[in-house]
């Protein structure tokens, strides 16, 4: 038997190199520039070829180990045709990993992909744990990663291609066994949650998100609303905190046409709408949905209430239409009901702001006449907006618009 030893060749000033990808085992027939393991430094990713053809007989370096110039890497069993060979100098091309797109990479020996695919992944820093192949049994192709970077590059979800059922990045550390640490199980995500997932990533992703928070003192509002709660009840109707809160909005997308408005597809101008549609997330068994009340603006406290009421019921039946979801121009997403202070909600693109309410708390509140605090009902306010349209001084006019019209009845019905 002729024996040999692969070595790691003259690998420049690099010492101690990590072995990223382990391409053989023993047992394997490999052809003489058969890539036998892959190694990264900081500047470059580089494949070591095999100088011979043959069968391995053993492989001397393992996954995350580190190699030197000199280390044998395999043991190989000769060809017979290779017998006669001499050393064959071997050129290696470093690729230096351009700086976009580096998520991590994770590295797993269960990926099937040859060489060449795996060099374009590596190229582009495609994560290929990710990457769902086309190709036969599965095999991921070049095809296949430059697929799924054109779904992400384009902001595209549920591509074939991308190997997650919502679209997301998943995290890379997610092949851990949990039960390992204790009792698990496993829910599928339900179509509406995968949705939302990959919306609200996207959003929070693209869309510098900064969140401007206000309060409201509401007190006289509520009085109010109490007051007119058994009218509303009369016709069927609930008057909560939220039909008042869209009223205010409307206000405050006239009296801010910004807030009103959606970027053009090539990010040059700012679409202004001419008509107010306010989206209202609702929380549904099966995930959040977010119907639209159409032509707020033209609506009375009862019309918007029977609108909400509608919706909410139709969304938490599952009978909500397109029809129903599009055209928002501005959403609301009202957790008041529930508690919890304040938070900071997503965009619903191409909308540029959301207002976000939690739950009315009294408080003290000093009062200049009187020279002492007294109790208010203070509505919690989240006003998130894209930073790209709008800037920091608007974000704060808007809500402090949105507050005033709440705290005072007279404005708000006008
Ligand atoms: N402060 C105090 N109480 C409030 C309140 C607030 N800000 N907002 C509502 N409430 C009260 C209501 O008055 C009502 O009280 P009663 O039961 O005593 O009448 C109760 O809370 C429940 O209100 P509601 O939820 O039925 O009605 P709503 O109009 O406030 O909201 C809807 C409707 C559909 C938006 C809501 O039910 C819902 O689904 N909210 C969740 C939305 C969500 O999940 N958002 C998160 C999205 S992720 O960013």
């Amino acid at each position: 038997m002729n024996i040999i030893d692969i070595i790691v060749p003259d690998i420049g000033e690099y010492k101690n190199v990590l072995v990223i990808e382990l391409a053989v085992k023993p047992g394997d027939v490999i052809k003489k520039e058969a890539t036998l393991i892959t190694l990264e430094t900081d500047k470059a990713a580089m494949d070591i070829p095999s100088t011979h053809s043959g069968i391995v007989k053993s492989v001397h370096v393992s996954l995350n180990s580190k190699v030197s110039q000199g280390d044998k890497i395999i043991s190989l069993e000769l060809e017979s045709s290779e017998l006669e060979s001499s050393d064959i100098p071997v050129e290696i091309k470093p690729e230096i990993k351009p700086e976009i797109l580096k998520t991590n990479l994770t590295i797993s020996s269960d990926i099937y992909a040859g060489p060449a695919t795996r060099r374009v992944a590596r190229e582009l820093g495609v994560d290929l744990t990710k990457v769902m192949g086309t190709g036969r049994k599965n095999r991921i192709v070049s095809s296949d990663v430059f697929q799924f970077v054109k779904a992400i590059m384009t902001g595209q979800s549920g591509l074939p291609g991308v190997n997650s059922g919502s679209g997301l990045f998943v995290a890379p550390d997610l092949d851990i066994d949990f039960s390992k640490f204790g009792a698990v199980e496993s829910k599928p995500l339900s179509r509406i949650k995968k949705l939302t997932a990959a919306n609200l990533h996207r959003n929070w992703v693209k869309i510098p998100h900064v969140t401007q928070f206000e309060e409201s003192d509401v007190t006289e509002l509520e009085l109010f609303r109490q007051e007119n709660q058994a009218e509303a009840q009369k016709r069927n109707l609930k008057l909560t905190p939220l039909v008042f809160i869209i009223k205010a909005v409307v206000s405050a997308l006239k009296a801010y046409p910004q807030f009103n408005a959606s970027l053009s597809k090539n990010g040059e101008d700012l679409i202004l709408k001419k008509y107010i549609n306010v989206g209202v997330a609702v929380d549904t068994p099966n995930g959040l949905v977010v119907p639209v009340v159409k032509q707020a603006d033209t609506k009375s406290l009862f019309d918007l209430a029977s609108d909400l009421g509608i919706l909410s019921q139709k969304a938490r039946e599952g009978k909500l239409t397109g029809q129903d979801m599009q055209g928002g121009c501005f959403s609301i997403s009202s957790l008041g009901g529930i508690g919890g202070t304040l938070f900071t909600p997503i965009i619903n693109a191409p909308e540029v702001a959301i207002l976000g309410i939690s739950k009315t708390q009294i408080k003290p509140v000093w009062d200049d006449k009187t020279g002492s605090f007294v109790p208010r009902k203070c509505l919690p306010l989240s006003l998130s907006y894209d930073h790209r349209v709008i800037d920091g001084a608007e974000a704060a006019r808007f809500i402090v618009h949105v507050a005033k019209q709440l705290q005072d009845i007279r404005k708000l019905l006008l």
